[in-house]
């Protein structure tokens, strides 16, 4: 049997409701889906939203998982998670607020451009409220498209220990 393990890392975000219960379910909830393990965890961190119109701080935090599931079904994974924290997308506007949101940043060294799954996430590189929590967890992930380290993307220098 070939092992087809892949590392992923996936973004988490709350700003409405008990935030850090939301995402500590979630978490759970991941650690739970056939075929995956959750690696590492990284602090959840407060930050200022980044969208239209006034809504809540949000909390925000990072993960690395390791998976048997393809891309496509661990994006549906995510999305079922959401779904089961009440997210009523109907209701929302895009960037606004909403209890729970996943969002899969890197799957291995996959590039996916198809309806419905675009991976790298097309934006994870230009924000900082991704970045800083992916960069405490996974600074050395290198963004197949860009070819550049997540320490790198979120600017953080890296010292060498001499
Ligand atoms: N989709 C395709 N590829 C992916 C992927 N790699 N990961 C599709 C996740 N979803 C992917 O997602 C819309 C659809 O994108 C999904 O159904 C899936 O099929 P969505 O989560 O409803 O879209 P969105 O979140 O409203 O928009 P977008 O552009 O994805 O926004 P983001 O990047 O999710 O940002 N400010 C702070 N401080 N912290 C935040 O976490 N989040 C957002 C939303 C705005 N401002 C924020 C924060
Ligand atoms: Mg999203």
């Amino acid at each position: 049997v070939t092992c087809v393990s892949t590392t992923a890392h996936i973004a988490l975000g709350s700003n409405l409701g008990d935030r850090r219960a939301i995402l500590t379910d979630a978490l759970a909830q991941i650690a739970r889906l056939p075929a995956t393990a959750v690696v590492s965890v990284s602090a959840f961190i407060e930050t200022k939203p980044v969208g239209p119109g006034p809504q809540g701080d949000y909390l925000n935090a990072a993960a690395e998982l390791l998976t048997d599931l393809n891309a496509a079904e661990l994006l549906a994974a995510l999305l079922a998670i959401e779904r089961s924290h009440g997210r009523d997308r109907a209701r929302e506007q895009r960037w606004g607020a909403r209890r729970l949101d996943l969002d899969l940043l890197l799957f291995g060294d996959v590039v996916i451009d198809a309806p419905g799954l675009t991976v790298p996430h097309p934006r994870m590189h230009e924000r900082a409220f991704v970045l800083e929590p992916l960069a405490s967890i996974a600074p050395n992930a290198v963004h197949p498209r860009l070819g550049i380290s997540v320490a790198a993307m979120a600017g953080v220098v890296v010292h060498a220990a001499v």
